[in-house]
Order: C-alpha cells, then structure tokens, then sequence
C-alpha cells in the first residue's frame, strides 16, 4: 500500500472511529457445537457481537478442548478463560450455595426445575458467585440425569446395585447414587468416552443431549429413563472481563445470556422429545418404565443428610415451588 493510499485510510478510519477494538472472548463446553451447550453459546456471542457493536465476539472452544468443567472454572476464576458454560457436576465446590439444586428427586419436572431457577430461590444462588471470584450471568440447562450402562436394563435401584458408575465429581450425587447401590466413581467428562470403552466403569449417568451429542450409544446399549437428578447449567464469566464492562455492555452481557439459557432449554426440549428414538436406532435398548417410587425411597438415608447439611426448610421451599 502506498503511503498516501494509507494516510487516507488512516484518516477515514478515525473519521469514523472504527478503530474501536475487538475483544475476543473464550468460550469453553463439553460438547460439541451443535448440542445443547454450543446452541446456547451461540445465542450469547451472536447477541453480545451484537449488542456491542462487534466490540466483543468469542472464539468458541467445544468438545472440552480447554479441559474439564473443573479446569475451566479454575480458568475463568483466574482469568485465563473469560466464559465457561458448565453443568453445575463441579460448582458447588467453589460456590457451596449451589449444591442444594444438585440433590436426586429434588425437581417434579423441567417446569419445576427451571422455575425454581427463575425465581428468587435460583437467583439468589447466583448472587452468591461474585465473592468466589466468578461472574454466574444465568442459568443455563442440562436437563435430566438418565442412567447407561453395558451390563442390564434398570427398572429399579437392585438393578443398579453392583454397577460401578462414572459420576460427576459431586458428593451430592455421589451420597444419592450409593444409596441406589451404585459403586460411584468419579471422574472428568473427557475422560468418560474412553472409561466406557474399555470398561472401566459399567455405566454413567447424563441427559439424553449428553449421551446424543456425545455418542455415548457406541459404547453402552442399555438407557433407562430414570431422570433421578436434575443437571442445572450456568453460563460463568471472568471477573476480569466484567470487571472492564461499562454499566450498558454489563446489561447486554446478562441480556444475552438470559437469551442463551432459554435457547438451550429449548435444545434440551428437542432433544428430550426426538433424541430416545434416536439412541434407539442407534442401538440402544431403552427402559421407560422405571420405578421411580422406588428409587425415591431408596434415597431416604441420604436424604436425612442433604436435610442436615442444606437445612429440611430450605430443601422444602424449592419442592413446594408450583
Ligand atoms: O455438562 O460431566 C458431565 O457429566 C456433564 O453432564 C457434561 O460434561 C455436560
């Protein structure tokens, strides 16, 4: 380029500020970008770029390509990843207010669950991140915990007796599934696809986007509809980037991820509704009566825990949520 082809540029281009910057943002998940997370993230970029006026845009990192939902929390607390959009499996261990959501049986149904988040129960929890070093800028959703395993179909807990079963590493769920007679043992998500395949664990547990989007039916044939837990989701910021908002981009921040949430229920949904048949061609024996009456009474012990440690009163207020 000439030089005088440049100062002209120059000229034009401060004539009429583009020389705003660019922010590039990290967006991490565990799955890919068309499942449930990725549709999510999407929403969110596609409507920050756009509420900011390009001034900030992501580079997404799906598939776990930035590590475990653990790892990636420790990245956004520390600032080396600016956006995580994680299950909730590790974020009690950072903000313990958040444990509560994570007990078995807890939620009727997605209605429930997700107006439970909603509503002032769900966004005081979210309140609570800021002191931890993280920015919660909405629930986002995993859906219901399903179980697979390689060895039998489970109707009832007896039948999930025995099974060693990869879990989240989450004591709440943990202290459910024993009581199931479930060996759990817990491990990251990236690990788990090749845990099944050799046959390391028998069995594991996640939402049919999960076990859709993840391929999990290559490696275990048999899913029972249990939904025993629901598996909130959180779209997580670093303080680092919120910390440099302007009171508008802060507002276009929270907007869009309210706008993400709601588009990633409505995957869930969708893949809730098609994704059983799906998994069923794939090879999949599927159990859909499941005595959940049973599983229910099974958790009893644990429950008489999660009541010591959350408070029966606090566990009540969510089940008597209509
Ligand atoms: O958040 O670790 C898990 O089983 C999670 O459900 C999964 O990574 C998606």
């Amino acid at each position: 380029m000439k030089l005088g082809t440049l100062a002209a540029c120059l000229s034009l281009a401060l004539g009429t500020s583009a020389f705003a910057q660019t922010t590039t943002l990290k967006i991490g998940y565990a799955t890919t970008k068309e499942s449930h997370y990725g549709v999510g993230s999407t929403v969110f970029c596609d409507e920050v770029e756009k509420g900011t006026q390009g001034r900030y845009k992501c580079q997404h990192f799906p598939n776990s390509a930035l590590g475990g939902e653990r790892e990636q929390i420790e990245a956004v607390q520390l600032g080396t990843q600016d956006l995580v959009n994680t299950s909730t499996g590790p974020v009690g261990n950072f903000v313990p207010e958040v444990k509560i959501v994570d007990i078995p049986f807890l939620f009727r149904d997605y209605d429930h669950a997700r107006k439970v988040m909603d509503g002032p129960i769900g966004q005081d929890i979210l309140a609570k991140f800021p002191s931890k070093g993280i920015i919660a800028l909405a629930w986002t959703e995993n859906g219901f915990r399903h179980m697979t395993n390689s060895k039998r179909d489970i109707v009832k807990p007896s039948d999930a007796a025995g099974l060693k079963m990869r879990t989240m590493e989450n004591k709440v769920h943990m202290d459910g599934y024993r009581t199931f007679g479930i060996l759990p043992t817990p491990m990251a998500f990236p690990e788990l696809f090749g845990a099944l395949q050799q046959g390391t664990v028998d069995g594991q547990e996640n939402p049919i986007p999960v076990i859709l989007s993840s391929k999990f039916a290559q490696v275990q044939n048999h899913l029972s509809l249990t939904g025993h837990v629901y598996s909130p989701a959180l779209l997580l910021l670093s303080p680092k980037v919120w910390n440099k908002l302007s009171d508008a981009d802060k507002k276009v921040f929270v907007e869009a991820a309210k706008k993400a949430g709601a588009a990633q229920r409505k995957k869930v949904n969708e893949d809730e509704n098609n994704g059983i048949a799906q998994l069923e061609k794939d090879g999949m024996k599927v159990t859909r009566k499941v005595d959940g009456a049973a599983f229910r009474e099974a958790l009893k012990p644990a429950y008489a825990g999660y009541a010591k440690e959350f408070g029966a009163d606090n566990i009540k207020k969510i089940s008597d949520v209509q």
